[in-house]
């Protein structure tokens, strides 16, 4: 793939790829459900639109956005079938720090994730000022964040099974 393209524009014309023949797990934070529902809802729906089958779509709530590491962690240390995991969660700023502890703890601990078990792990987590930002990112005028993330999914799935 990468030897036949010609400039860095061709990339923002790659195709998604069809999902008939992946597994992905969805792992969802409860906090901020109002938003981090859409964002689901977003990424179901879109991996559906491209053909994933719907038994092939594992759904993992979990509290809040701190525990989608560990979560995406044991999903994969037990199901070794799974092409991608998409972690979705909305951090958003308040009066103390721990937007500032949750936000780097889960873009660095999901980044380990993927490392450790050599598998794509989405970072579909919005982290934003208010609830506002967060709607317009999560079906608002910035579209949707999980529709996003689940097509990044397809792409790197369809990479890691496509490897000469
Ligand atoms: C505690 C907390 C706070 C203050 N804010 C958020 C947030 O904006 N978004 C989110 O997903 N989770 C939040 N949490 C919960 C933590 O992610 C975590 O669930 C708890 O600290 C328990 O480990």
């Amino acid at each position: 793939m990468s030897s036949s393209l010609k400039n860095l524009s061709d990339f923002s014309h790659t195709t998604i790829p069809n999902g008939g023949d992946f597994k992905f797990a969805i792992v969802v934070a409860e906090w901020n459900a109002e938003i981090t529902g859409k964002l689901y809802k977003g990424a179901f729906d879109t991996l559906i639109k491209h053909g994933v089958k719907e038994q092939n779509i594992l759904s993992y709530p979990v509290p809040g956005s701190y525990e989608l590491t560990a979560a995406a962690d044991i999903v994969l240390s037990n199901n070794a079938t799974i092409d991608a995991v998409i972690c979705l969660g909305c951090v958003i700023q308040g009066e103390t720090r721990h937007f500032d502890f949750i936000c780097n703890a889960v873009a660095n601990g999901l980044a380990n994730v993927g490392l450790k078990h050599n598998k794509t792990i989405v970072f579909g987590v919005l982290t934003t000022d208010n609830q506002e930002q967060a709607l317009a990112r999560a079906g608002g005028k910035h579209g949707n964040k999980g529709d996003e993330a689940a097509i990044t999914a397809l792409k790197m799935a369809h990479l890691s099974a496509n490897l000469p």
